[in-house]
């Protein structure tokens, strides 16, 4: 039975579900943008892809959706505290757009349209837990959620998971990104709470 509260804007946790530390869930799916929303057609997008040399790699529209596809089924944690369960999602892994790309960076600074950046550690673009995503539900990725492409990082706050992609720069060192620059960590893991520069 769920108890229902009112004015309570998350519900109840269900028994087993492990929630990062200070998050609440939701079932709604909040809107956080630092600009207005970009509308890009699909047919005119492309995510480039350059490193640390200076290399570039470019996918269109169409040549992303001929990649090898996923479908994952995810958590989000947004740091503003609110978490989704089960969301789910389709697009191409990280691991399969870096496949032939030859780099020993570390670090990435991925960019949009509209300016917004974030940084990541490679690591946690790598190894089965990042993709470019466009289809989100079954259905196509609203422009409000980043579509046509957005970035899709679970297991970092929802900041890293960045709208209207279209680069990713690879590096050998870190630099912050928008949100970091304004004193949120490089990192983000929700799981031990980094939510601002000099969190642990
Ligand atoms: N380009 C871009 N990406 C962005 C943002 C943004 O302002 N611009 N906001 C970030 C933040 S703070 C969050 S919590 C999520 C929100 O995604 P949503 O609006 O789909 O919930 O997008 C992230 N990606
Ligand atoms: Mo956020």
């Amino acid at each position: 039975m769920e108890i229902v509260t009112p004015g309570f804007t998350g519900r109840p946790r269900p028994e087993g579900v492990a929630l990062p530390p200070g998050q609440y869930l939701t079932d709604d799916f909040p809107v956080l943008s630092a600009t207005t929303t970009p509308r890009i057609d699909p047919a005119g997008w492309s995510v480039t892809v350059t490193t640390e040399h200076g290399v570039e790699h470019r996918w269109s529209w169409t040549q992303l959706l001929r990649l090898p596809q996923e479908k994952p089924v995810v958590d989000i944690h947004c740091v503003t505290r609110w978490s989704k369960l089960g969301t789910s999602w389709k697009g191409v892994s990280i691991d399969t757009l870096l496949a032939d790309v030859e780099s020993m960076a570390d670090y990435a600074m991925v960019g949009c349209e509209g300016g917004y950046t974030t940084n990541l550690p490679l690591s946690d673009l790598l190894g089965g837990k990042a993709w470019l995503v466009h289809t989100y539900e079954g259905a196509p990725l609203h422009p409000v959620h980043g579509g046509p492409v957005r970035l899709l990082v679970p297991g970092l706050y929802f900041w890293k998971s960045a709208k209207w992609v279209t680069s990713i720069r690879l590096a050998t060192t870190d630099s912050p990104g928008f949100w970091e620059r304004l004193g949120y960590h490089d990192r983000g893991d929700p799981w031990r709470e980094q939510r601002y520069q000099g969190d642990l």
